[in-house]
């Protein structure tokens, strides 16, 4: 096979110009940018995808169009190595360069890739593309499959499908179908098999409602959602709102972001009955939180944190049953809530270690454990279990004296390990609400959230700000964390940290204390500091309590 990368160049060139001449770079969630920027750079990811595949000696290598939470005139692209894993480090500065070369330097980059990582072009590869329901979406579908074509590659198509679900359909490829089919009814039947066999029959149980209202944030979960309901014939109750198609925008007021930074229900939200279990997913699904309210009426958030304790408690028990001897482990970041550490810490007595924000960061780090369970305060979080973890677990349940290995087999069939998988872990809540015979109540008695606070700082430059020890202390610029400690100092139970944004160009500052009044007096503080330390624009930050004078 020979490759003509001439002709495939000149064929860029005319299909695919570069239209900006803006600086981009591949950040924690590979590249976003408005829509209608994005044909170049998601044709120049299809070649590099292809090379990678090439690289990796002809694993599948996936490729994700899709802007996440953002809003719908936006889209992004980031790509999935062999064992479903985001793309590695390295890899992620070659993608920057190479979508900010001009169109005339594209062919002499993509030559020094291929050099400096010796690969050879004419061995066999393949790439998996997948989209989120934006309606630029199949436009820029079509231009990573062109730049896979341009190399001579294969690319098989997914269509729309949610973003865990694609990584999902890379590990089941390169794993030989190990994991499962890497194909849509494979996912929907590995899943619901499992779960089915865990409800056993037994819908309801104590507090436990079989009724859920679900978010799907008008994005491709919602459309996944109805596939499941189809498919789970009643064994779980959902109701589906923003379900996108003529309801609303793609996380438009909905969704779990929203859900989690305003703290309140979609503006869509129908009445329900106090203490009904709502959740949100994000735009591609690979985030979820739950949220109720309360009989006052009062918005109650059930966040990434507590879905954490919950899962950890609940496997804690599952080993402890069927006297397993395997090592548990928490993996949070400075997002997560005090007082969700201290639970931790202190009442599961598990062991639990910080990371910086980003999703490879806790993955990577989960690795550690037998059973490493992480998750973001924002939702976005799974369960990964050693090879040894799972084979004792099989050996268990294969010599038939312990039930509970049974349940803990299908509880690991039930999750998507390869990522955040919103529905999986929507399915993981519900399975273990239901054994534990809990409501939302009894799941958010287990402990009390310190109220907190996030702001966004613009600056001239947010790279000013470094950070250390899992983004909790600020090391430059010089004299911003003496002054952040001095401040946190004056509050009960305070605490705060800034850090520059991966996704968006300004720096955010989390404060948290004991008292809503404490906590919003700190996070204004830590703000202005950052605004007089860091090079802020525009008009100095107003106390909210002084807002209207
Ligand atoms: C990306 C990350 C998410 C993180 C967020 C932080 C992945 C797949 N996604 O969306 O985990 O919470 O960035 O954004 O890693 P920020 O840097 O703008 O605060
Ligand atoms: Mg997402």
């Amino acid at each position: 096979m020979s490759i003509n990368l001439r002709t495939a160049y000149a064929f860029s060139r005319e299909m695919y110009p570069k239209l900006s001449t803006e600086h981009i770079q591949y950040g924690t969630g590979g590249f976003r940018g408005k829509a209608e920027f994005l044909d170049s750079v998601m044709f120049r990811m299809g070649v590099l995808a292809t090379l990678r595949s090439r690289f990796r000696s002809g694993a599948a290598i996936g490729v994700m169009i899709t802007a996440s939470h953002n809003p719908e005139p936006d889209n992004g692209v980031k790509l999935v190595d062999p064992k479903g894993e985001m793309l590695e480090a390295s890899w992620e500065s070659i993608a920057t360069d190479l979508v900010n070369v001009s169109d005339q330097e594209l062919e002499q980059q993509v030559a020094k890739i291929i050099k400096d990582n010796n690969i050879d072009i004419t061995s066999s590869s393949i790439v998996y593309v997948g989209m989120d329901n934006r309606y630029h979406s199949p436009r820029l579908l079509k231009a990573v499959a062109d730049g896979v074509i341009a190399l001579k590659g294969n690319v098989r198509e997914y269509g729309i499908v949610t973003t865990p679900m694609l990584h999902y359909f890379v590990v089941s490829a390169n794993t030989k179908e190990a994991y499962g089919k890497p194909m849509e009814e494979g996912y929907y039947d590995k899943l619901i098999t499992a779960f089915k066999t865990l409800r056993n029959d037994q819908l309801e149980n104590g507090n436990y409602k079989n009724n859920l209202i679900f978010d799907g944030a008008n994005g491709v979960g919602a459309r996944k959602m109805l596939q499941f309901i189809k498919r789970m014939q009643n064994s779980l109750q959902v109701t589906v709102i923003n379900q996108g198609i003529g309801q609303g925008k793609i996380n438009e007021d909905c969704g779990a972001d929203y859900v989690k930074v305003q703290q309140r229900p979609p503006k869509s939200m129908p009445e329900v009955e106090p203490y009904t279990r709502c959740c949100s997913v994000d735009g591609d699904a690979d985030r979820v939180v739950y949220f109720f309210s309360n009989d006052k009426g009062e918005f109650q958030l059930l966040d990434g944190d507590r879905i954490a304790t919950l899962v950890a408690g609940y496997l804690m028990d599952l080993a402890k049953k069927c006297q397993l001897d395997l090592r548990l482990g928490l993996v949070q970041t400075a997002y997560a809530n005090g007082a969700s550490t201290d639970y931790i810490v202190n009442e599961l007595k598990v062991p639990v270690s910080c990371v910086p924000t980003g999703v490879k960061h806790l993955h990577h780090k989960a690795l550690e454990y037998d059973i490493g369970v992480y998750f973001e305060a924002n939702g976005h979080g799974t369960v990964v279990f050693s090879d040894h973890a799972k084979s004792t677990v099989a050996e268990a349940a294969k010599a038939g004296d312990k039930p509970d290995a049974k349940i803990f087999l299908k509880i690991i069939d039930l999750i998507n390990e390869t990522v955040g998988d919103a529905i999986s872990d929507m399915l993981l809540v519900e399975t273990i609400l239901n054994h534990k015979g809990w409501d939302v109540k009894d799941w958010i008695s287990t402990y009390t959230d310190l109220p907190n606070q996030q702001l966004k700082i613009k600056v001239q430059d947010r790279n000013v700000i470094a950070t250390t020890d899992a983004e909790r202390v600020c090391v430059k610029p010089e004299g911003l964390q003496f002054e952040i400690n001095k401040a946190v100092s004056n509050y009960k139970r305070g605490r705060a940290f800034v850090r520059p944004s991966g996704t968006e160009d300004v720096v955010r500052v989390y404060a948290e204390a004991n008292t809503k009044e404490d906590t919003v007096s700190l996070a204004h503080e830590i703000g202005i500091l950052v605004q007089r330390l860091a090079g802020g624009v525009g008009p100095e930050l107003v106390h909210p309590n002084n807002a209207h004078l």
